[in-house]
């Protein structure tokens, strides 16, 4: 594949600061030891360890990111962070509609593309996170769900520099339940031919598959033509686990 993959940890609402310096500072000893790496590596940790991760990370081919934005840059908003707060403080990357942000906190498809343009505005490489419930898929609507989600989600000015998808079927997520890679292929391919004409260089526009991704299937989905790469939860908590889904990309 011609693209540089993209193997990133989204460690969600889960990590205190010491036990989480101890983890990224395992890998980050792995990845300087095979520096440079072939894959790009990417952890989101909570936003109250965003900067200490960065500092950890520096220098070590591991990118820190955000786990959400909001779309303004400053104001009146308690209790979020802004795109240029996460630069601020280390990150270089930021995902937005993860499916929990979108169903814990009723994200909509604009929502989630200003937060991507607030991304892009503040320097921050945007991670766009869509997929299907088991509902739409058991209707067989999956397709569609995921090309209305990457047109109206992806930010204007999208690049394949600047921006990267997800696709994470939301019944897959934390549950070991993973589509076949027959289904994984038929969705990236969709992404992919859906991209083309919305995203400048939108054939190396990376697009990542997410959901129960794990060591033991880490190496049959970042096979599939298509998949650039993976985005893992559970997975990525502890270094020892990751390690093994960063290797497919090495
Ligand atoms: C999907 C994924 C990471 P998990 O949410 O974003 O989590 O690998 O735990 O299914």
């Amino acid at each position: 594949k011609s693209v540089t993959p993209l193997i990133a940890g989204n460690w969600k609402m889960n990590g205190l600061a010491r036990e989480s310096a101890a983890e990224l500072t395992a890998l980050v000893e792995r990845m300087k030891a095979v520096a440079p790496a072939a894959c790009d590596v990417l952890i989101c940790p909570p936003a109250t360890l965003v900067r200490e991760m960065a500092t950890l990370a520096e220098g070590s081919g591991v990118a820190i990111g955000g786990q959400d934005c909001h779309a303004n840059e400053s104001g009146a908003h308690t209790g979020d962070i802004s795109a240029e707060m996460l630069k601020d403080a280390g990150a270089t990357y930021c995902l937005v509609g993860h499916s929990e942000r979108r169903t814990d906190h009723g994200e909509s498809n604009d929502t989630v593309k200003a937060k991507a343009e607030a991304a892009l505005r503040a320097g921050l490489i945007a991670v766009v996170c869509v997929g299907e419930t088991l509902d739409e898929r058991e209707q067989g609507r999956t397709l569609d769900v995921i090309a209305e989600q990457v047109t109206h989600s992806l930010p204007s000015g999208a690049t394949a520099a600047n921006t990267v998808v997800a696709y994470e079927p939301v019944w897959a997520i934390g549950t070991g339940k993973t589509p076949t890679p027959a289904d994984v292929a038929e969705v990236h391919a969709h992404i992919r031919s859906t991209l083309a004409g919305k995203a400048d260089a939108s054939d190396a526009m990376r697009i990542l598959y997410g959901g129960s991704v794990k060591g033991s299937n880490a190496a049959e989905l970042m096979a599939l033509e298509n998949v650039n790469g993976g985005l893992v939860g559970g997975a990525s908590l502890k270094a020892a686990d990751f390690w093994p889904i960063v290797e497919t990309g090495l």
